[in-house]
């Protein structure tokens, strides 16, 4: 039978003050171009292009106070979304944009006291503070800030939100992690399926689980979707490509089974450089995978599950 149409609201974050490579401000425009919209909608959906989020403070600083002004827009346009019961797509735009969207998330699911789980599908695990980052960069640190790690700047609007429990978030993919976020991931429990992991038992039997538990709590899942995540053979166009990455077929099957547990209520696609592009492969990869998280099947019946003794 055909799934349930959904309503969904593209918000683009043309954000590039986190990184220090230029041309992330260019991904939404990117992935607009290679069809966002047109792939949701024909799958069903009712899809609104709100367009792009303008920063809500001085325009172009870069690092922290650039970040700022974008978080605090940024969290009113995914807050507003959910209160109309649709689900917030936004589009990067670096790494950053999640300070705004997680913190939109935060807000609603507060209100209604459901707790929130956020899987984090990057080569990276962003959780450097000031302190510990070797680049300075902010798109190395949303999820420190997420957490409630101490060291930063104020980049919330007021109130600021409860912090996030390290426990309710999972990095997947994870390949590149520098010594002080190793060390906070480790102390602070963060959730980790690494490329090690991956290679050992495939992505089904990790992600099963990390589904399960979101599941059993009732959670609101977000998922963020950074390009780094796949491998850059197959995605080329981000300024932090790192080797041995999802495959396409890896990728492909998360999607699937995240559109297939039904928990999905708000993705952040981010850190796609068009001017890193060839040929705007990358933007295409993109929209094929979330295409198939919205649904996008080669049947339109769920495939039967392959029984180990077949039954008559
Ligand atoms: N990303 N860990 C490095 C840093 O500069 O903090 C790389 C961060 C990459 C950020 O993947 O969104
Ligand atoms: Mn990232
Ligand atoms: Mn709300
Ligand atoms: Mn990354």
């Amino acid at each position: 039978q055909p799934d349930a149409a959904r309503s969904i609201a593209l918000i683009g974050a043309p954000i590039e003050v986190g990184t220090s490579e230029p041309g992330a401000l260019m991904g939404p425009a990117a992935l607009r171009t290679a069809g966002l919209v047109r792939a949701l909608a024909e799958l069903g959906h009712a899809i609104t292009d709100r367009g792009d989020v303008a920063p809500d403070g001085p325009a172009g600083a870069r690092g922290l106070d650039g970040v700022a002004a974008w978080t605090r827009a940024l969290c009113r346009v995914v807050e507003a979304v959910l209160d109309e019961g649709a689900l917030p797509l936004t589009a990067g735009g670096d790494h950053s944009l999640s300070l705004g969207s997680v913190d939109g998330v935060m807000r609603h699911c507060a209100r209604r006291g459901q707790p929130v789980f956020v899987l984090w599908l990057d080569a990276h695990a962003d959780f450097n503070t000031p302190a510990t980052s070797p680049s300075g960069n902010v798109h190395g640190m949303p999820l420190a800030a997420l957490c409630g790690e101490p060291g930063f700047p104020p980049l919330f609007a007021e109130p600021a939100p409860a912090p996030l429990p390290p426990a309710h978030v999972h990095l997947f993919g994870l390949r590149s992690i520098d010594a002080g976020e190793r060390a906070l991931v480790t102390a602070r429990r963060v959730g980790v399926t690494d490329m090690r992991t991956i290679d050992e038992f495939g992505v089904v039997a990790p992600l099963r689980r990390v589904l399960d538990r979101v599941a059993a709590q009732g959670a609101h899942l977000h998922v963020s979707l950074d390009i780094d995540f796949l491998d850059p053979s197959i995605a080329p166009a981000v300024g932090t490509t790192v080797p041995g990455g999802a495959t396409f077929r890896e990728a492909h099957l998360i999607m699937e089974m995240l559109h297939d547990s039904g928990l999905v209520r708000s993705l952040d696609v981010v850190e796609l450089n068009p001017f890193l592009d060839e040929r705007g492969r990358s933007a295409r990869v993109l929209v094929e995978l979330v295409a198939s998280l919205f649904g996008r099947r080669i049947l339109d019946r769920p495939t039967a599950p392959i029984q180990a003794v077949p039954s008559e």
